[in-house]
């Protein structure tokens, strides 16, 4: 094979990541985001494109680096403090996961809390991750859980949630998977979120905190590669699925902490100047060495600025638990 060849339409008919339910609107949106956000200034793409199946499996083999400790830190508080969230339901409700992954951190919870029976909700984009949370959570001993799937993005899942009954209902929107929303973005976000819910439901946060650069530097750019491999899938998929020819031997993986903005971007850089062809988004561009592609933020904020940013929106902080080595924060709210 040519060394620059891109993937061919074999292969891309082997990628096997088709979503049976959706994959016209997937394919539609991918293309129509490839070819609007690659042509911004800086260019970029929305980071919810490297979930893939593959992006999401690499995202898991990432939670077990020891530079990346946000899901051990979560999953400990969660652990620790799963009797105390759980008092919110303890005579029944629901909970409702917003992007549940692997369904690790709920089962952690709801098998750590102290209640007999539970309605879950779980929204998510990727319906193998949902099909990972239902195992995951049909395999835990106690509570009763009765599992309700919604393969749809958090806005639509939220607002197809049955209206509540008088059982509270717990909202979980943990891994700082809130990070990835700019400060508006997340307001209004946390907006919506409280209008699907009731006066005392609840709000379950998990924040990533600012720490020393260092460990962000090798959190999002860590010395085994893979955040390197998670975010050149990115363009391993746009060769797949958009019939585009990016050569990622001609791409590198950066993180740059932006503290005036205090996030973490994701970028890819262009080793050298070279032409790209999008073919299914029929785009062609040329990238100048050094120049980015930027295809994540993670948004961290300092303990007190969760309750900052989320108390305008209709709740009220009613607990705060802290990981303190790691950084991590999980935050208990109550709606207004
Ligand atoms: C899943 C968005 C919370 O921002 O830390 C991990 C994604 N990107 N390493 C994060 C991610 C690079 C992660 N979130």
């Amino acid at each position: 094979m040519h060394p620059h060849a891109p993937f061919t339409q074999s292969s891309a008919r082997d990628a096997a990541d088709r979503q049976p339910s959706a994959p016209r609107a997937d394919r539609h949106d991918f293309i129509e985001a490839a070819r609007f956000y690659l042509q911004q200034a800086p260019r970029q793409l929305p980071s919810r494109f490297l979930y893939n199946t593959l992006g999401s499996t690499l995202f898991d083999a990432i939670c077990h680096l020891p530079w990346y400790r946000i899901t051990r830190a979560e999953l400990g508080l969660l652990a620790r403090h799963a009797v105390t969230i759980g008092h919110a339901l303890s005579s029944g409700g629901r909970v409702v996961e917003l992007g549940c992954g692997n369904g690790e951190k709920l089962a952690m919870l709801l098998t750590n809390a102290d209640i007999p029976q539970v309605h879950a909700h779980l929204i998510d984009l990727s319906e193998s991750a949902l099909a990972r949370s239902v195992e995951t959570l049909t395999s835990i001993a106690s509570p009763d859980i009765r599992i309700t799937t919604h393969h749809a993005t958090y806005e639509d899942g939220l607002l197809a949630l049955p209206a509540g009954d008088a059982q509270p209902t717990v909202v979980a929107f943990l891994g700082s998977n809130i990070g990835n929303f700019d400060p508006p973005g997340a307001s209004a976000f946390l907006g919506l979120i409280r209008a699907a819910l009731q006066p005392r439901d609840y709000l379950l946060l998990g924040v990533d905190l600012v720490k020393p650069e260092r460990d962000l530097l090798l959190a999002y750019d860590d010395p085994l590669g893979l955040t390197a491999v998670f975010n050149k899938n990115l363009l391993l998929r746009m060769n797949v699925e958009l019939n585009a020819d990016f050569d990622l031997a001609r791409f590198a993986h950066r993180a740059v902490w932006n503290r005036e903005a205090s996030r973490i971007e994701m970028l890819l850089v262009s080793l050298e100047a070279q032409e790209v062809h999008v073919a299914d988004a029929d785009l062609h561009f040329t990238l100048e060495a050094g120049q980015t592609i930027w295809t994540e933020s993670s948004y961290k904020y300092e303990r007190d600025g969760i309750r900052e940013v989320v108390e305008p929106t209709g709740f009220s902080q009613r607990s705060q638990w802290v990981d303190e080595d790691a950084g991590f924060a999980l935050t208990l709210f109550q709606a207004r």
